[in-house]
């Protein structure tokens, strides 16, 4: 398997949970300004949709889409125990978690990091986003994690998309349930190696 990463970027959520899976994977470093891989590759011609995170099996085949993956790589190894099977109430609830994160996060953050985008547009995403981590504070008062005592794949992503609170100017400093559980998930090693091997951490 390889996984298509840009440093930082949503990708590092699957990369979490390919390291907290004990998977075996390469990683392919994407340029996503030039779109090439770093071996020299037309990124569009990895994925049409110019885009990271792409999971490429020995196959060839690939798959894309973030939430999709990372349930992808928990469900080929349930004893790692980062998703509940399908079928079982949890189950929704650790997707309902992924959308979520992609609908109202991920895509919230995107505008501020581009420079094209008005001033006035980058506030009120803050604003939106402001309010949304506000309903997430809420959510995370007297737990470890989002589902409870165990870290699950929708950790990882929330804690993916949380991180570009700081380069975006998102105060996450009266949230601090949010602050505490980042900083946990934070501290687990797979996503400690996940992150150094991104060039994030040292
Ligand atoms: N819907 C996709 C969105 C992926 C996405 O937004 N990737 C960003 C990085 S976080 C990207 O590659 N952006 C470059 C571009 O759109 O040109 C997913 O959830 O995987």
């Amino acid at each position: 398997m390889k996984l298509y990463f840009s440093p930082g970027a949503c990708s590092l959520s699957p990369h979490i949970v390919l390291r907290e899976t004990g998977a075996k994977f390469d990683l392919e470093q994407v340029n996503n300004q030039e779109k090439k891989t770093r071996s020299g590759v037309d990124y569009w011609s990895v994925n049409g949709k110019g885009q990271v995170p792409v999971l490429e099996f020995d196959n060839g085949d690939r798959l894309t889409e973030g939430p999709v993956i990372v349930q992808w790589i928990a469900d080929q190894n349930p004893s790692a125990g980062l998703i509940p099977a399908a079928g079982k109430p949890e189950r929704y609830r650790v997707q309902e978690w992924l959308n979520f994160t992609t609908s109202e996060l991920h895509k919230g953050f995107a505008p501020i990091f581009r420079p094209a985008t008005p001033d006035a547009f980058k506030d009120i995403s803050r604003e939106n986003l402001g309010k949304r981590l506000e309903w997430v504070d809420k959510q995370l008062a007297g737990k470890q994690y989002l589902m409870g005592d165990h870290f699950s794949v929708a950790d990882g992503y929330l804690f993916t998309v949380t991180n570009w609170a700081k380069p975006t100017g998102v105060d996450l400093t009266d949230r601090p349930n949010v602050l505490a559980w980042h900083a946990r998930v934070g501290a687990r090693p797979a996503v400690q190696e996940a992150m150094k091997a991104e060039g994030l951490l040292k």
